[in-house]
């Protein structure tokens, strides 16, 4: 099947108003999303091929993608480069770890051979068949929903005002985030997705949260480097490697570079966003500035029944 082909079928998707007027949100798959990434899904489940030394990273958006793909990216090529090399004091980590939907939709081999990393958002039960099916490593990062609201909202709202354009009102998002309708949401469905798959495989799926990793990330970190296969030796651990990547992917350090400042994710491209639009504040608990006590406890209330019995906690 070709591009035509896709566009064809997503005009037959059911369809919503996204949270910021100008792309509509489709429903594939059981999950909302733009048309631009639904397409990139679809050729990356017809054509991507997945190696068994591949280290896919997974999350739904604003759950901390741009900090684990940093980490596992200063994990890799700790040997490569040292503290004042590394390609993410130059680049967005975004630009360091290809995204499925976008960079490797078309071919499984427009990759570096030196980089095993890739990223997607796409929810557990809509990856491409060799992800699921080849030995490659899934890490998957999920965050309280609240917060993770409002950091959706605010990218969107940011990312809108330097268009000079404005995202709906923050109740109405609201309400759709509460419905579901969220880029690749309902956002449960997303986390519940991963959770289950790492109860039945869990040498395959590493499920991290953002803020056990925000209060502990030196532990998290060698967590991950075991995980995925590049553990850290005692000797490194005495030489305080791990402290260096801690302080090298910290919020404080990688929002302060100046390509963080000032650069440009996908220039010279219709989805060109400001390098500086993905970091915020990087806190654990910013929804209390956001949201009233009520939105807080029909999210939390929604957050309960869907993860009841479950043995998972957001
Ligand atoms: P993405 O899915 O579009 O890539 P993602 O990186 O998951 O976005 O979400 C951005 C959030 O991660 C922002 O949260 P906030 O709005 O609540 O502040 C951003 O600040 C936070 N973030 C980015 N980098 C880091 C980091 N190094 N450490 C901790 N949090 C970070």
């Amino acid at each position: 099947m070709n591009m035509t082909s896709f566009k064809e079928i997503i005009s037959t998707l059911p369809r919503r108003k996204s949270w910021n007027d100008s792309n509509d949100f489709f429903l594939y798959q059981g999950f909302w999303c733009y048309s631009f990434f639904i397409e990139g899904v679809m050729s990356a489940q017809q054509n991507f091929q997945s190696q068994p030394s591949d280290i896919v990273i997974c999350s739904a958006p604003k759950t901390g993608t741009t900090w684990l793909k940093s980490l596992t990216f200063a994990i890799v090529t700790r040997t490569t480069f040292d503290g004042s090399t590394n390609p993410l004091l130059a680049n967005l980590s975004h630009d360091c770890v290809p995204f499925l939907e976008v960079d490797l939709a078309q071919s499984s081999t427009n990759r570096d051979p030196k980089n095993p990393l890739l990223a997607t958002h796409v929810p557990y039960s809509s990856l491409p068949r060799s992800i699921i099916d080849s030995s490659c490593k899934i890490v998957y990062i999920c965050r309280n929903p609240k917060d993770s609201f409002v950091s959706f909202y605010h990218f969107i709202a940011r990312h809108l005002a330097s268009k000079d354009m404005k995202p709906l009102a923050l109740e109405e998002a609201f309400e759709l985030y509460c419905q579901g309708v969220s880029n690749y949401g309902p956002y449960w469905d997303h986390v519940l997705g991963f959770w289950k798959a790492s109860l039945d495989r869990p040498d395959k799926i590493l499920f991290l949260k953002y803020e056990e990793m925000i209060e502990d990330t030196v532990l998290y970190v060698k967590k991950l480097a075991d995980f995925i296969g590049y553990p850290f030796s005692s000797e490194e651990i005495k030489k305080g490697s791990v402290d260096k990547i801690v302080s090298m992917c910290s919020f404080e350090n990688l929002s302060n570079l100046e390509v963080n400042k000032s650069g440009k994710h996908r220039e010279g491209t219709p989805g060109v966003i400001e390098n500086k639009i993905y970091f915020r504040k990087g806190k654990v608990g910013d929804w209390e500035n956001y949201l009233t006590p009520e939105m807080a406890a029909r999210l939390d209330s929604i957050t309960l029944q869907k993860l009841n019995g479950l043995g998972l906690t957001l």
